[in-house]
């Protein structure tokens, strides 16, 4: 899964970054004005893979991973002219959008003060456009087409009634289209459609209170959008990080945490983009396999190799929070916790999966 960072400049996107990915670059108070984005691996952590390394004494856990792309910051009075930020947008399978929601006078506000709704908006807004520019480009070309189809008609229907909701501010996915008028359009891409987890990047005392500057307008917004939230403050889970992990906790209790944003991101990431995780167990490793939410265990078999799909036999399953509860493979079998699947099961989430194949 690819995933990008996206936010005005000093939003803490490189700070979330370093956080994620367990670098260490620099971070400024002030804009830098640099154009170069980072590229990095963040492991996803899983609590669940953690516990399951203990139940089967395997001797590592290979986690998930989310390739992340820290973006630079884009200015709100460059708006239109973002081609390389709308380039990068275009690789990614998710936007985290950065918003900052932190009070700190140390750090420079590009645009004189905190406002995380009008950020969010100024943001988004280059996403509008790019969508605007094309449905008009689009729309003209098939007008000035020397032969109009049937099938171009559906399009241009449907694009003009998409070009109507953004010239309102109504997001894309409001608009009702017939089937035919969809599959017209089905090949497109829409920047403003790009899934997007929106972080509200905090201080320490508005994460406390759990509010913020415009919070309720903001919400709103993003609900509208259809996008997600998350509440964070990525320079104090950064620092959390750094501690000692019989620290860790004790700070977390103070902030009314249970697990850490990373935990958190990672989970509200896989719940917007309808992934799911199931596990593989053995003597020499637990991993950790990320897929599309009730894929069939044939599908699911060949994630974790080519010949598991074409030989596949049988699914033998155990849900984590059987083995959490019983202790044992053996336990789970006693009370006949343990399954054999066909190749259209749907896997679900927190499945232990043993694959019997034959090639
Ligand atoms: N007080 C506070 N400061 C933060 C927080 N997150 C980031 N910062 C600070 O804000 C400044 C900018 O953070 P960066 O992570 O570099 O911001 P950025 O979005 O990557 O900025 P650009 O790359 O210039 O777009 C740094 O000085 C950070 O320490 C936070 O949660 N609270
Ligand atoms: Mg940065």
């Amino acid at each position: 899964m690819k995933i990008g960072l996206v936010g005005l400049p000093l939003a803490g996107k490189t700070t979330l970054y370093n956080l994620l990915t367990g670098n260490n670059l620099e971070t400024s108070q002030f804009y830098s004005g640099k154009m170069d984005a980072n590229l990095g691996m963040a492991q996803v952590p899983d609590v669940r893979a953690d516990h399951l390394l203990q139940i089967y004494k395997s001797k590592r856990v290979v986690n998930a991973q989310l390739e992340i792309t820290d973006l630079p910051g884009l200015k709100s009075d460059r708006l239109g002219s973002g081609n390389l930020f709308l380039q990068n947008v275009r690789k990614v399978d998710a936007l985290v959008h950065v918003i900052r929601a932190f009070d700190d006078a140390n750090v420079e506000h590009l645009d004189g003060d905190l406002d995380p709704l009008r950020d969010f908006n100024n943001l988004n807004a280059e996403l509008y456009l790019a969508d605007l520019d094309f449905l008009e480009k689009r729309i003209e070309r098939i007008q000035n087409g020397k032969k109009i189809t049937p099938e171009h008609r559906l399009e241009q229907n449907a694009l003009e009634k998409y070009l109507q909701a953004l010239e309102e501010e109504q997001p894309l996915h409001s608009v009702e289209l017939s089937e035919e008028e969809a599959d017209a359009i089905k090949h497109y891409s829409f920047f403003s459609q790009v899934p997007q987890l929106v972080v509200i990047n905090t201080d320490e005392e508005s994460f406390k209170n759990r509010s913020y500057k415009n919070q309720e307008e903001l919400d709103k917004a993003i609900k509208e959008q259809g996008y997600g939230r998350l509440l964070l403050s990525a320079k104090i889970e950064g620092e959390i990080a750094e501690l000692p992990p019989e620290d860790r906790e004790l700070f977390m209790e103070d902030l009314g945490l249970k697990e850490t944003g990373a935990y958190r991101l990672a989970r509200e990431m896989y719940a917007l983009l309808g992934q799911i995780s199931f596990f593989t167990v053995g003597e020499n490793e637990v991993r950790v396999w990320t897929i599309d939410q009730d894929l069939p265990a044939r599908k699911a078999a060949g994630k974790i190799h080519s010949d598991m799909e074409r030989g596949f036999i049988r699914a033998e399953v155990v849900a984590y929070d059987d083995l959490k509860e019983h202790g044992s493979f053996n336990k789970c079998k006693e009370k006949g916790l343990v399954r054999l699947e066909g190749k259209e099961y749907p896997v679900k989430d927190g499945d232990v999966i043993t694959i019997r194949f034959n090639v």
